[in-house]
């Protein structure tokens, strides 16, 4: 007979479920979960939180105008989590994710997990995870691989935030963000390298043309340009300065978080003062595509205008579309997508879906329909550098962080880093 304190020793049953208020990385409240297990092992998990939040994502509770943080406030996702969430997993297996999370959400009961708070759940999923791969003594992208059933892993491309405009800089340009994507390097230190040189030229050049630039949510420059046009050539020049050949070491990525833009049927573009309709739309972005080398382009289109998505995508075959608030990393929308050939990549935020599971079905949704996939990071973000090893260990094949500044972005980078170490660093680009 096995003596009980060694089962007792070797269990991954949950002990104890902990919520608390935390401040993310704009100073406003969010969720920090601690899950503890019966062997000792414990893991901790924090929720990000959007500003250009798709229409169509699960509900972040908060408390509402009680005079507290602006009524931003998550004590009542707190208390969720503290009470039901908490009596609910005490004693089940931290290892088995999927039933965990598939109980949260039963428990739940609605669709956008508002009852809870959508915020609350993703928080405790990711917390289950990171206890349960220590239980399991794995480096948690091991341990995220493994639950996906496989030992393939992958560093990931960065797409890197240099110009940032609307929802994250005050609105003061249309498009949200102008980004690079190191396409030359071949490990992930001289994607790291590219980066960081080009973000340092950007500022240069910036100070040197005697712009005054507000430092946005993710760490990126703001100049406020009222074009697009003047932002994709302060790129090119930066690309210049730092010695990257435009196309081959470095090339252009864009969020136009269009959804924000968009009024009555039409795209206003309050910089250029023009207001566009989606074929407009789509004309303007192809003579980008055709002077610069921009890549991919993510929410060019609002998140339910799906015939300007599916006729532009079939139009730039060679550009990765990525869909955001278009498909908010929810499995029917992404079937959806690939039926009307809306897109041909899937942004993926943990928080859109709800739970650590309906993240991974968005992605096997997304790779069955030939979809490239791009972890990506929230304007509001913490010192959790869980999507670093999700992106490793589900072989995403590409990362979007935010800039190379501020400690919520580094967390991610510099986690990426330490991985590179255990693995092989060379970078595989998904979309090619
Ligand atoms: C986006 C994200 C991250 P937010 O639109 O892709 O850049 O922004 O978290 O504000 O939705
Ligand atoms: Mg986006």
């Amino acid at each position: 007979m096995t003596h009980p304190s060694f089962n007792l020793a070797r269990s991954a049953d949950i002990l104890q479920v902990r919520g608390r208020q935390i401040l993310d990385s704009r100073g406003r409240p969010t969720v920090e979960v601690d899950v503890s297990l019966r062997d000792g092992s414990s893991g901790r998990a924090c929720a990000p939180s959007g500003a250009s939040t798709g229409r169509h994502e699960v509900l972040e509770l908060r408390d509402g105008d009680d005079g507290l943080h602006e009524g931003r406030g998550v004590s009542k996702a707190v208390n969720n989590i503290n009470g039901e969430i908490a009596e609910l997993l005490k004693g089940r297996p931290a290892t088995s994710q999927a039933g965990l999370d598939e109980a949260l959400r039963t428990h739940d009961g609605t669709a956008n997990l508002s009852r809870l708070g959508a915020n609350a759940v993703i928080a405790t999923s990711l917390a289950i995870c990171r206890a349960a791969a220590i239980h399991e003594r794995l480096p948690l992208h091991r341990y995220i691989a493994q639950l996906l059933g496989t030992t393939r892993t992958s560093m990931p491309m960065p797409m890197t935030n240099i110009l940032s405009g609307g929802a994250h800089a005050r609105r003061s340009m249309d498009f949200q963000d102008f980004l690079a994507i190191p396409v030359g390097a071949k490990t992930y230190g001289d994607a790291l390298n590219m980066l960081a040189s080009v973000r340092s030229a950007a500022s240069d050049l910036l100070a040197e043309d005697g712009i005054t630039t507000l430092l946005a949510d993710e760490g990126g420059l703001s100049p406020g340009y009222a074009s697009a046009d003047e932002a994709f050539r302060l790129m090119m020049r930066a690309f210049e300065r730092a010695k990257l050949r435009p196309g081959h070491d470095i090339a252009i990525a864009i969020d136009v978080a269009a959804s924000e833009f968009y009024r009555d049927g039409k795209y206003h573009l309050a910089g250029e003062q023009r207001t566009l309709d989606g074929e407009e739309m789509a004309e303007y972005l192809g003579d980008f595509i055709r002077r610069y080398p921009l890549i991919s382009i993510e929410d060019a289109f609002d998140q339910d205008d799906w015939s300007s998505w599916s006729s532009f995508t079939k139009r730039f075959p060679k550009v990765q579309i990525v869909g955001d608030d278009l498909f908010v990393t929810n499995p029917d929308r992404i079937a959806r997508g690939i039926e009307v050939g809306a897109a041909n990549a899937v942004l993926i935020k943990v928080n859109q879906n709800g739970t650590l599971t309906g993240a991974f079905e968005a992605m096997k949704r997304a790779r069955a329909g030939g979809y490239a996939t791009v972890i990506s990071a929230r304007s509001g973000e913490t010192e959790d550098s869980f999507i670093a090893d999700l992106a490793v260990g589900s072989d995403a094949g590409q990362i979007k962080i935010g800039s190379v500044r501020n400690s919520e972005r580094l967390a991610k980078y510099n986690q990426l880093t330490r991985i590179a170490e255990l693995e092989a660093a060379e970078l595989t680009f998904s979309f090619s």
